[in-house]
């Protein structure tokens, strides 16, 4: 196959060409496509070099997959270019995600609605991939009705120069600032611009995006999403209210034999979810699974992952295995 990565030289772009050969995705050719000034350079990949182009050239080679993870406005721009000449594009950004055109996919969940038609697939961003990865087989069973989540995100959602920041005032140096605010020793209730609610875009997307994958939007969601000087790995504290009443041990039962998730739930052993474990891994970690003892039918559980990895290249990489596997393309 013929696999673009567009934004090869990025934070995501990068973990994405790691999984690529670490899954043995089938590769003939690598076309590794970045911004003007980084044209020429050459990437490694398994045991080869390849020179990154621009997008305009990587359109004219016309590849199978294109895997995007370059930014809105140039996925707006050039993801039509690629389909046009017959290339599916997985988007990670969030242009086309909430376009009713376009599927959004996390793939243990809906990657079975997938069609050789969809040209463009948009990849959800990483709060909403690993929350709705634990809630999708509860809600098969129990009914969601409302969700109240809280992130604890790092640095790296936000790109290099975000781990620049902490990295610096760790060090005590000064340095460019990615964030209004000094982020080391702090937690700030911003993630993404704010809109005109007075919601962040960040929340808005766990709102919207939740709603479209589990394809209910009778799902009450309301967010708060924090940034917090961890360098890998979302932590999600999330409260689940369902329709009828569950079983906590059916629940756990349902969690761990779920596809992509781990749970990790043994408060004597203090065995819990935690972003530092969580990084460089590809499953979603859940635990702290607790009743709500204020409300009846409700879930307080705690819900971790890799932002680069399951929360975007790994779901990427996963929706081009399906594609592959099923003879899409
Ligand atoms: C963050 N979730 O941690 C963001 C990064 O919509 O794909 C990914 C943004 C997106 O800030």
């Amino acid at each position: 196959m013929k696999v673009a990565v567009v934004g090869a030289t990025g934070m995501v772009g990068e973990v994405m060409l790691n999984l690529l050969e670490e899954r043995n995705f089938p590769i003939e050719t690598l076309i590794p496509v970045a911004s003007e000034k980084s044209v020429g350079k050459e990437i490694s990949f398994k045991g080869k070099t390849y020179p990154v182009v621009n997008l305009a050239t990587a359109v004219a080679l016309k590849p199978d997959i294109a895997l995007f993870s370059a930014g809105g406005s140039t996925s707006l721009e050039w993801a039509p270019k690629f389909a046009a000449v017959g290339t599916t594009v997985i988007d990670n950004s969030s242009a086309w995600r909430m376009d009713h055109t376009k599927k959004l996919i996390v793939p243990e969940i809906n990657a079975n609605t997938l069609t050789k038609d969809d040209k463009i697939i948009a990849n959800p961003n990483c709060s909403t991939i690993q929350m709705v990865l634990a809630l999708a087989p509860l809600h098969k069973k129990y009914t969601i009705k409302r969700i109240v989540v809280s992130t604890y995100q790092s640095v790296s959602g936000t790109g290099v120069k975000a781990v620049e920041q902490l990295d610096n005032e760790m060090a005590g140096v000064k340095g460019d600032m990615a964030y209004p605010h000094q982020i080391h020793r702090n937690a700030i209730p911003h993630c993404d611009v704010f809109e005109e609610n007075g919601y962040t875009k960040e929340e808005m997307k766990l709102v919207r995006e939740t709603q479209k994958i589990l394809d209910d939007k009778t799902i009450a969601v309301t967010a708060t999403a924090v940034r917090i000087p961890t360098s890998g790995g979302h932590s999600e504290s999330v409260n689940v209210e369902f329709e009828t009443d569950f079983d906590l041990n059916d629940i756990k039962h349902i969690l761990s034999h779920t596809e992509g998730v781990v749970l990790q739930d043994n408060p004597s052993a203090n065995t819990y979810p935690m972003a530092v474990n969580a990084h460089g891994k590809d499953d979603v970690f859940v635990g702290r699974l607790r009743r709500d003892e204020s409300q009846p039918n409700t879930l307080n559980m705690w819900i971790v992952a890799d932002n680069l990895r399951k929360g975007a290249a790994t779901n990427t990489i996963q929706i081009a295995e399906f594609l592959k596997n099923n003879n899409i393309i």
